[in-house]
C-alpha cells in the first residue's frame, strides 16, 4: 500500500523562511508543526508493548534528553535540535508511538477522536529519530493504516516539494518513483528473532545492543581484510543475530543468549567480556596493529578489495599517500578516460580496468568518503530519472541500498530502474542504461564510469538468471555552480526488465547479510536461486516474476520483511 513521505528533513534556509513569514515565535522546526525548542510530547502506548522494550524506550529517551542537556551545558556546538519528553497525558502529546496497527485496537485505549489529531507511529520511528538527531517524517513508520492520512497531515505539508507528494514537475513528468510500503506491525509479530535465517528475523536499522555490534565488527572487519571467508562470515552471521535481538543484553539474561543460533562458546565470551569491560580484547588488539589500520584504511577506496589491499601492503605501501604515489595519482585530480568505458562493448573486467577504477577512487577519496544525506540522494534519483525522461518516457526507480532501509546517510546511491509497460517493458529498457550514462555525461552530471555492462547473452545452460540486467557504476557530480564546491558522489544505476524489476530492487536494497540468506534460504528450504536478477526454480529452471516486492517474498515463501527491518549487518 502506497504512502506519501513527506521530506525528511529542513535546512536552516526553510526555518528561516518560516520565521520572516511567521515571526520568530513560530519559527517551525519541522517536518512536523512543531515550534522550535518546544519539546515533542510523546506520548508510549503501553498496550501490545512487552515490559522490558517499553522500559527501554523510555529509557531512550531519558538517556537522550540527559546527553543533549550535558551537551548543551558544556557549550557543545552539536546539540541536537530533536527535543524529546516523554508525556503520560495522550491529550498533550504530539506523537503516540505503539505497537498496534488497528485502528479498533488503539480505540480501546485511547479515544480515536484525540489518536486521529496525532502523529501514530511505531517504537521504530522513536528508536530512529533518536539515533538520527532529529524528527524523523512519519511515512515509513505509520502504525495505524486507519491513520494514515491524519498522520501525514500533522506533519508539515507547506514545503511542498517533497519527494513522495510530487511537485508540480514530477506529476506532469513521465517517470515516477515507487512508493515504500508502510511496516505492518502485525506482520512483524509473525518474525522471530530466534529464526535461523536473518530473512525471517526483522533487524532495525540501531539495535538495543548497537555498541556491542560494533566492537564485534571490529572483529569480523580483521577476518575480512585478511581473507578468512569462513571466519568473517561467522561474525557476520552472530552479529546478525545480535541485531535481531530486541532486548538490551545484561548479565542477568545472558541465559537467553546462549539459546540464539550461532553464537558459539567463542562469541560468548566475548559477549561477556564486554558486558564487564565495555570492550573486547580481540578487537582492540586488532584495532592497534598498524597491518589492520593500512589494509582497513586500503580497502575505503573504491575498486580496492582485501586481495588487492594484501598486495599492495606486501609491496611495503602504508598508506594513502604511498598509493597516490604507487598509482600515480594527484588528490582530486582524475582524467582518466574511463569515458572510453562508454564505446567499448560490454565488461570491462580486465585488469585495466581495475586500476582505472582504482586511481579514480583514489584521486576523488576525499569527496567519495564523504556520506551522502538522504536529501541528496532524493535529489540525485530525481534528477537522473528527469534525464531519463528525454530518452524514454514512462521509467520509475527505486532507490535502493542503505538509503532504503532508512540510513540518515549513505556512502554511494544505488537506484534500480525500469520501464512500467509490464508487457514491452523489457524491449524499452533494452540499453537504456549505455544510453542515459552517455547522456549525463554530455550534460556534465556522470564524470567517470567504473563499469558499465549490458544484459547477458541468453545462457543456453541457464548457470545464472539472463537476459535482465544492465549496470553501470559511475561518479556523479553536480554541474558546475558559481556558490558551491562540487562534491564527486558514487552512483550505481541497475536497469531491470520489469519481470526482475523487484528481484532487483530486493537484491539491491541489502543489507548484504540479509542477501546472503535469502539465496540461501531461497536454496535449502524451497530448491530455488535468488539473485538479483531474477528467481527460478532449480529442478526446471522455471522463473518467476513476481509484479510487487511482497510477490518476491511470497515467491520465496517469506513473510515481507519491510526494508527498515532488513539491518542483518552491524
Ligand atoms: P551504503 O551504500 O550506505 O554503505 O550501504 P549499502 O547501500 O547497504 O551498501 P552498498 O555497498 O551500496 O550495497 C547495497 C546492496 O547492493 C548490498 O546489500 C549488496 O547486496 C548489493 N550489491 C552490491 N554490489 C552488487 C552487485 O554487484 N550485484 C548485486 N546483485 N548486488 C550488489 O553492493
Ligand atoms: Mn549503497
Amino acid at each position: 500500500m502506497p504512502f506519501k513521505r513527506p521530506l525528511s528533513s529542513h535546512t536552516s534556509d526553510d526555518s528561516e523562511s518560516a520565521s520572516s513569514h511567521d515571526g520568530p515565535s513560530k519559527r517551525l522546526s519541522s517536518p512536523w508543526n512543531i515550534e522550535r525548542d518546544k519539546a515533542v510530547l510523546v506520548y508510549i502506548l503501553r498496550a501490545k508493548i512487552h515490559p522490558e522494550t517499553m522500559s527501554e524506550l523510555a529509557m531512550l529517551v531519558e538517556n537522550y534528553k540527559i546527553e543533549r542537556v550535558n551537551k548543551s551545558h558544556q557549550g557543545s556546538s552539536v546539540v541536537s535540535e530533536l527535543n524529546l519528553e516523554l508525556t503520560t497525558d495522550v491529550e498533550k502529546a504530539d506523537v503516540i508511538v505503539t505497537a498496534t496497527n488497528m485502528r479498533q485496537r488503539l480505540e480501546r485505549h485511547i479515544n480515536w477522536r484525540i489518536a486521529k489529531t496525532k502523529a501514530i507511529v511505531t517504537p521504530l520511528w522513536l528508536q530512529d529519530s533518536v539515533k538520527s538527531g532529529r524528527l524523523l517524517p512519519c511515512g515509513s513508520y505509520v502504525a495505524v493504516r486507519d491513520s494514515e492520512d491524519e498522520t501525514s497531515r500533522n506533519q508539515d505539508t507547506s514545503s511542498g516539494n517533497s519527494f513522495y507528494s510530487p511537485s508540480g514537475a514530477e506529476k506532469e513528468g513521465s517517470w515516477q518513483t515507487e512508493q515504500d510500503e508502510l511496516i505492518d506491525a502485525a506482520e512483524v509479530e509473525l518474525l522471530s528473532h530466534n529464526a535461523k535465517y536473518s530473512c525471517l528475523r526483522p533487524s532495525p536499522l540501531v539495535c538495543p545492543n548497537q555498541s556491542l555490534v560494533k566492537e564485534i565488527d571490529i572483529i569480523r572487519r580483521g577476518r575480512n581484510i585478511e581473507g578468512e571467508e569462513r571466519s568473517m562470515v561467522s561474525y557476520s552471521r552472530a552479529i546478525s543475530v545480535i541485531k535481531a535481538y530486541p532486548r538490551v543484553i545484561t548479565e542477568h539474561n545472558i541465559q537467553d543468549i546462549r539459546k540464539l543460533p550461532f553464537l558459539g562458546e567463542k562469541i560468548l565470551s566475548m559477549i561477556e567480556e564486554f558486558l564487564k569491560t565495555g570492550r573486547i580484547t580481540e578487537a582492540q588488539t586488532m584495532l592497534a596493529d598498524p597491518r589492520f589500520q593500512s589494509l582497513s584504511t586500503f580497502i575505503t577506496i573504491h575498486g580496492i578489495g582485501p586481495y588487492t589491499a594484501r598486495r599492495l601492503y606486501g609491496l611495503g605501501l602504508r598508506t594513502l599517500e604511498e598509493l597516490e604515489r604507487y598509482y600515480e595519482v594527484k588528490p582530486g585530480v582524475s582524467d582518466e578516460e574511463t569515458m572510453s568505458l562508454l564505446d567499448a562493448d560490454a565488461s570491462a573486467n580486465t585488469e585495466a580496468a581495475a586500476e582505472q577504477s582504482i586511481k579514480i577512487g583514489l584521486a576523488l577519496r576525499h569527496d567519495l568518503s564523504q556520506t551522502i544525506p538522504r536529501e541528496e540522494v532524493e535529489d540525485i534519483n530525481r534528477t537522473i530519472m528527469r534525464e531519463l525522461s528525454h530518452i524514454q518516457k514512462g521509467c520509475k526507480s527505486v532507490i535502493a541500498g542503505g538509503y532504503r532501509r532508512g540510513k540518515s546517510q549513505s556512502s554511494d546511491v544505488d537506484i534500480v530502474v525500469t520501464h512500467t509497460d509490464w508487457n514491452l517493458g523489457s524491449q524499452k529498457v533494452k540499453g537504456l542504461c549505455r544510453k542515459l550514462v552517455q547522456r549525463l555525461h554530455e550534460q556534465g552530471f556522470v564524470t567517470h564510469v567504473m563499469h558499465l555492462s549490458g544484459f547477458h547473452e541468453h545462457n543456453v545452460l541457464r548457470t545464472h538468471h539472463w537476459d535482465s540486467l544492465e549496470k553501470a557504476l559511475t561518479v556523479f557530480v553536480w554541474p558546475h555552480n558559481s556558490s558551491q564546491r562540487r562534491v564527486y558522489r558514487r552512483v550505481d544505476l541497475i536497469f531491470a526488465a520489469p519481470e526482475v524489476f523487484w528481484t532487483a530492487v530486493v537484491g539491491w536494497t541489502g543489507s548484504t547479510m540479509f542477501e546472503r540468506d535469502l539465496r540461501l534460504w531461497a536454496k535449502q528450504q524451497k530448491g530455488m536461486k535468488f539473485d538479483s536478477s531474477g528467481i527460478s526454480r532449480r529442478h526446471d529452471s522455471k522463473l518467476y516474476h513476481p509484479r510487487t516486492e511482497r510477490d518476491v517474498f511470497k515467491v520465496l515463501g517469506l513473510i515481507y520483511i519491510h526494508p527498515t527491518l532488513r539491518n542483518a549487518d552491524a
